[in-house]
């Protein structure tokens, strides 16, 4: 709790918060950071500590705050609500209370700080392989760069921030909709939107157990983002919504059609146009044409 910052409330006033709250939501049991801790193995790096606060801002914030306070590589900072969780380009992210598992993870990775891009793509498979341990059966996908899609819908957004030079930390937002139902979502997300329990047909999941295996996910591939991101790459290709599909990619600077056509090694993505030339797009906005 030393790390804890202000603006932050912690798990230890949740019943005092939750007064007022419906009643639905609190029969959702709460997440509690030793029932996560209990299911990871002592070896991990990844969910090393573990802070739950009933609500903040967002955890992004928590967790870099952290970073910045010194708090060591691999502290998971969920949250059971987030007041301002957010999407890249400061978009709106939904993080209703209890329904899901939002959670930042503070890492130190042992490469240039070039090659710390590789995280989101590291972020996308290891919570890819996450969500089928926790609903056995199911296939996640990605959608490049930092969606994961379970049955056509986003299930998981990533939102990857990083803070340069001596002390650097970067910080890897995860939201998950584990138990929310399609009349939770807001309505112009009900068609784009689904969390684990609709994709498994209805009923309510475990969220400690799915905490615990998307920890336990990301922790087995984190060696992997220095010594083997080559087959990093190679999964999230497999796992891809979109190689062989027609884009509309969207740059800071212009907007074009494109035939997606592989993941490069540093995790970007090869696009070829309609006259021939190739193209690298290493961030920015993709859809797909004629989808979603
Ligand atoms: C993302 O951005 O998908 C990244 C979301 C990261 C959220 C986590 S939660 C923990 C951590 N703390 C934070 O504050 N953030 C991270 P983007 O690709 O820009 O997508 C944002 C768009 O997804 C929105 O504009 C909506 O259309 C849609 N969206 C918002 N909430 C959603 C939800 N719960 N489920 C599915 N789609 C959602």
């Amino acid at each position: 709790m030393t790390f804890l910052p202000s603006a932050a409330k912690p798990q230890g006033e949740a019943s005092r918060l939750s007064e007022g709250i419906t009643q639905e939501k609190n029969l959702a049991p709460p997440l509690e950071a030793d029932a996560i801790l209990a299911r990871l193995p002592e070896s991990r790096r990844i969910g090393r500590t573990i802070l739950v606060l009933e609500e903040t801002g967002s955890t992004n914030d928590v967790a870099a705050q952290l970073g910045r306070a010194g708090a060591p590589e691999g502290t998971a900072v969920f949250a059971e609500c987030q007041t301002a969780g957010r999407g890249r380009l400061s978009r709106r992210w939904e993080s209703q209370a209890r329904r899901g598992l939002w959670f930042s993870l503070l890492l130190r990775p042992a490469l240039a700080q070039a090659d710390w891009a590789r995280l989101t793509t590291w972020a996308a498979v290891g919570v890819a392989r996450g969500l089928e341990e926790a609903l056995p059966g199911c296939r996640a996908a990605i959608k490049w760069p930092n969606d994961i899609y379970l049955g056509g819908k986003k299930a998981v957004g990533i939102l990857c921030e990083s803070a340069a030079g001596p002390g650097g930390y970067a910080v890897v937002g995860i939201g998950v909709n584990v138990n929310q139902t399609r009349a939770d979502f807001p309505a112009e997300l009900q068609e784009r939107a689904t969390s684990l329990r609709n994709a498994s047909g209805g009923a309510p999941l475990d969220r400690h157990a799915a905490a615990a295996a998307l920890l336990r996910q990301l922790d087995a591939l984190y060696p992997a983002l220095e010594h083997d991101f080559a087959a990093v790459v190679a999964e999230a290709q497999a796992r891809s919504l979109l190689m062989g599909r027609t884009l509309t990619v969207h740059t800071p600077c212009e907007t074009y059609a494109a035939l997606a056509e592989a993941l490069e090694p540093d995790g970007s993505l090869r696009v070829r146009c309609a006259d021939g030339s190739v193209r690298r797009v290493a961030g920015g906005e993709v859809s797909i044409t004629g989808w979603q």
